[in-house]
């Protein structure tokens, strides 16, 4: 391939006529992208060097940069031109699917390294959520849960034992697969339905060595609490995501009968 990064015009920059311009532009930067030569941060060639090097109007080049950002792998800034930029996963904010769900279904290869696993008591936080007694122990499950290789999240579970008999005396390799997936071959329990949050954080010292960020780099803290089918909670987990590696995305909708709902102050004066 030609270089994309420097280089002039040579035999590898042809285009073929019978293709539309701008997605073979397209193509030949996300080759560049994906192998190396224009790794992140780096600056893209600007729309006059794109038409000058493919012999397009600047249009096509201009095209061809604008789909780049539409994919979340490119960044204009004013005055200094098109980067590289570090792709987000896109995440869905409805649906209570797993780790390893989100990531099969962006393509990616999920894993986890179990950190820390230990029979505990819960803090209060944890005990109250789960409707657990006094005395009644979690297994305490600390893993990183990677994605192609790449740290993703650094999740920390509680999982009430009372409820999920035997789950202490499994190997440690089997809590470093999908932990959704054990409760419903294990004990035929599947989360039904679960409250999440969300907080803006910045990274400790721990978290930045984990989830390979720097201290003080902006992390999202979420929190969710899983039920079953009978609306038994299953787990509490407090989960570190780097903030530059997600979007979350939330399909919203007009509560029925819009202002009519007499509620707070949205609705319609006079
Ligand atoms: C997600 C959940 C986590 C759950 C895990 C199970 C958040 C924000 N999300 O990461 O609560 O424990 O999926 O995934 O905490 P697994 O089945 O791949 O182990």
């Amino acid at each position: 391939m030609s270089s994309m990064g420097r280089g002039r015009s040579g035999q590898g920059d042809r285009l073929d006529p019978a293709r539309p311009y701008h997605e073979q532009i397209l193509g030949r930067l996300l080759e560049a992208i994906q192998g190396g030569e224009l790794p992140v941060g780096a600056r893209l060639p600007s729309e006059r060097e794109l038409a000058e090097r493919f012999g397009v109007s600047r249009m096509t080049g201009r095209r061809a940069l604008q789909e780049l950002v539409e994919l979340g792998l490119a960044e204009r800034q004013v005055g200094r031109g098109s980067f590289v930029v570090q792709v987000k996963v896109r995440q869905q904010l409805q649906g209570l699917t797993s780790f390893t769900e989100d990531m099969r279904a962006l393509g990616m290869r999920p894993s986890s390294r179990v950190l820390d696993v230990a029979r505990r008591l819960p803090d209060a936080e944890a005990q109250r959520l789960l409707g657990l007694r006094r005395g009644e122990p979690v297994l305490y499950l600390k893993r990183l849960r990677l994605a192609d290789g790449r740290p993703m999240a650094l999740e920390i579970n509680h999982l009430p034992l009372v409820r999920l008999p035997g789950l202490e005396s499994l190997p440690r390799e089997a809590l470093e697969g999908s932990l959704y997936e054990l409760f419903g071959s294990r004990w035929d329990r599947r989360p039904a339905s679960a409250t999440q949050t969300l907080e803006a954080d910045l990274a400790g010292p721990e978290e930045a060595r984990l989830l390979e960020v720097r201290p003080g780099a902006p992390i999202l803290r979420i929190t969710r609490l899983s039920r079953d089918q009978d609306g038994i909670p299953l787990e509490f987990v407090r989960s570190y995501y780097p903030g530059d590696r997600y979007r979350f995305q939330a399909e919203l909708r007009r509560p029925a009968g819009e202002g009519g709902s007499g509620r707070g102050d949205g609705g319609r004066g006079g």
